[in-house]
């Protein structure tokens, strides 16, 4: 097991669409506990391959409270097979969008239609906040970010922030 590197916007390996895939092997496991690892050590709720430059429909969500049992779930292929008309609206963060927060509208429910890590094909009901975060991890899955939900001018403004921040990051490597 591993912790990788969480790629960050811009960069548009994010806007890649990821590929299907064909057999939950080894290989796929190990990715899989690749990016648990990396969720958790971030820390983060949720993970998309593609977050850590894999450009494969993978995904990986733990949405346990701090003081409660882990509770990994792992989603390949994942797909909206039925949303409600109800919409609700979290706070959004997102780990390729470092510190940065916004309140996104989506269904409050859907149904979701999933091999888990056997391979096994299985239907989530989910609502709430893993409702939100299934749809926010299968819209990496397309190359889509929270940030393309906002108005031009905040979207803007988040990359140009995020821009900075890597400039900053960037001199601080050359300088040491
Ligand atoms: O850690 C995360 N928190 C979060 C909060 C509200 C809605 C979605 C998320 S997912 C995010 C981790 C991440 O970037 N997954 O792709
Ligand atoms: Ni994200």
């Amino acid at each position: 097991m591993a912790i990788r590197k969480i790629i960050t916007e811009p960069d548009p390996i994010l806007r890649i669409k990821s590929e299907l895939v064909k057999k939950v092997d080894g290989e796929i496991k190990s990715l899989m506990k690749d990016m648990l690892e990396t969720m958790y050590a971030a820390p983060g709720i949720g993970l998309a391959a593609v977050q850590i430059g894999v450009h494969k429909r993978v995904v990986v969500m733990d949405l346990a409270k701090d003081d409660s049992p882990k509770n990994p779930m792992y989603f390949v292929n994942p797909e909206v097979i039925w949303k409600s008309e109800k919409k609700s609206i979290y706070e959004e963060g997102c780990l390729s969008l470092p510190k940065q927060f916004a309140e996104i509208e989506r269904p409050e429910e859907c149904h979701i239609k999933y091999l888990d890590f056997e391979g096994k094909e299985r239907i989530l009901k989910a609502e709430g906040l893993v409702a939100t975060c299934i749809q926010h991890e299968i819209d990496h899955l397309n190359g889509v970010l929270f940030i393309d939900y906002l108005s031009k001018l905040k979207k803007s403004f988040i990359i140009k922030k995020l821009k900075k921040a890597k400039k900053e990051n960037e001199e601080v490597h050359t300088i040491f």
